[in-house]
């Protein structure tokens, strides 16, 4: 049996998920064409990198990520990092020939992304980001729906990212809320997640209008680095900094086949804790997706008789993408950790087969642009075009 062994750079939630469908892959898919192997963990300081090697199940540890991207033994650079170290790693990954899979988004801009994606491509690796929703079998299902044409010609795909964990002005000012550490706020740590959902089921976008806001300025300062999202709070005395990124974003958008739509994201919705959805409307039928219910899709047929129309559920299981690695009864509940198996999966398959697998840097630079284009629409209150 193949084996690649994996690196993996990080040690926070990122870690826990990747580690976690690094072990349990050929649980659930199997035969696979290799299997992943935790060979090291890099954390910043020496005691959280061999807690993390303890805890994720990983054989050796470093405090240095260059140690696993110039170690001969090592196939796979697993970046879960906060988003201004992806393009140096990743550049570096890309040169010593690793393979390389990257939390999303992909750079803080797109002059990174841009500089990743040549790397990439000149060295001839693998490369995937981390959009994991596009993996719940429920939103897999949709588009297997939209390809072959069960609701027609898309005309509006209408979706929504929204969170809660920064609602409270108390919540820290974690990375994500500095744009030299993280890029941009909302749009690019959720605001991405929907853009890679309405590219992969409605296709490329062409144009949009939109607008940012933060409604926060400023958080009390954290103590320590580690992102807690919104889990510990600091005192409403504590010292504040600048927040210089947005909580908030809304657009409208024309895809190139002619369909329209909206987005919005925010981290400050209260009530709101994974609440990504999609609403597609086509010529001859509707889909609607609701992350916090994830093993249902909402299916309307226009083709129905008259008297039975309506929108009809589907709780995905073993008949549906990915099911028949899944678990044998529809509805015994998709989590995150399945998504990021699914994901896992088709990385692994992908280096061993030598097929392309999406979403890829390329996907991850056109985010970019079209996220470079909501900000020029916010600046100047008009239509920007994508340029992907
Ligand atoms: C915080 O908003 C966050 O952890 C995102 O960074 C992830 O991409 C999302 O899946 C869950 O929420």
């Amino acid at each position: 049996m193949k084996k690649y062994n994996i690196g993996l750079i990080g040690a926070g939630f990122m870690a826990k998920a990747h580690s976690a469908a690094y072990a349990t892959m050929p649980m659930f898919f199997w035969p696979v064409a290799a299997v992943p192997v935790r060979r090291t963990i890099c954390d910043l300081s020496e005691e959280g990198a061999r807690d993390a090697a303890a805890r994720f199940g990983f054989e050796k540890h470093t405090t240095d990520w260059r140690d696993i991207v110039n170690d001969p033994e090592i196939d796979i650079i697993d970046i879960a990092t906060p988003n201004d170290s992806h393009a140096e790693i990743a550049i570096a990954a890309a040169n010593a020939g690793k393979h390389i899979f990257c939390e999303k988004p992909i750079a803080r801009t797109t002059e990174e992304a841009k500089a990743m994606l040549d790397a990439v491509k000149a060295a001839g690796v693998t490369n995937m980001l981390a959009f994991n929703y596009r993996r719940t079998p429920a939103v897999a299902l949709a588009k297997k729906f939209i390809s072959e044409g069960s609701i027609g010609k898309i005309l509006n795909f209408r979706g929504t990212y929204l969170q809660d964990w920064s609602a409270d002005p108390n919540a820290p000012l974690s990375w994500r809320f500095q744009k030299k550490i993280a890029g941009s706020g909302t749009l690019g740590d959720i605001g991405t997640h929907v853009i890679d959902i309405a590219r992969y089921l409605a296709g490329e976008i062409d144009e949009v209008c939109g607008t940012l806001d933060t409604h926060i300025p400023e958080r009390p300062l954290q103590q320590g680095f580690a992102d807690k999202l919104g889990t510990v709070k600091s005192g409403t005395h504590a010292k504040k900094g600048p927040v210089d990124v947005d909580d908030e974003v809304k657009f409208l958008l024309n895809f190139r086949s002619g369909a329209s739509g909206s987005i919005e994201a925010t981290r400050n919705g209260w009530g709101r804790n994974n609440y990504i959805t999609f609403e597609v409307h086509g010529s001859e039928g509707s889909i609607f997706f609701n992350y916090e219910r994830r093993d249902e899709l909402q299916v309307y047929f226009a083709s129905d008789p008259a008297d039975k129309r309506g929108f009809r559920t589907i709780y995905t299981g073993p008949s549906h993408p990915n099911g028949d690695a899944l678990w044998p009864i529809p509805a015994l509940g998709i989590g995150y950790g399945e998504t990021k198996i699914i994901e896992c999966h088709d990385f692994i398959q992908a280096i061993a087969t030598g097929q392309d697998v999406s979403p890829n840097f390329e996907d991850g630079y056109k985010i970019e642009l079209i996220c470079d284009a909501i900000k020029a629409s916010s600046m100047d209150r008009k239509w920007v075009k994508t340029n992907c």
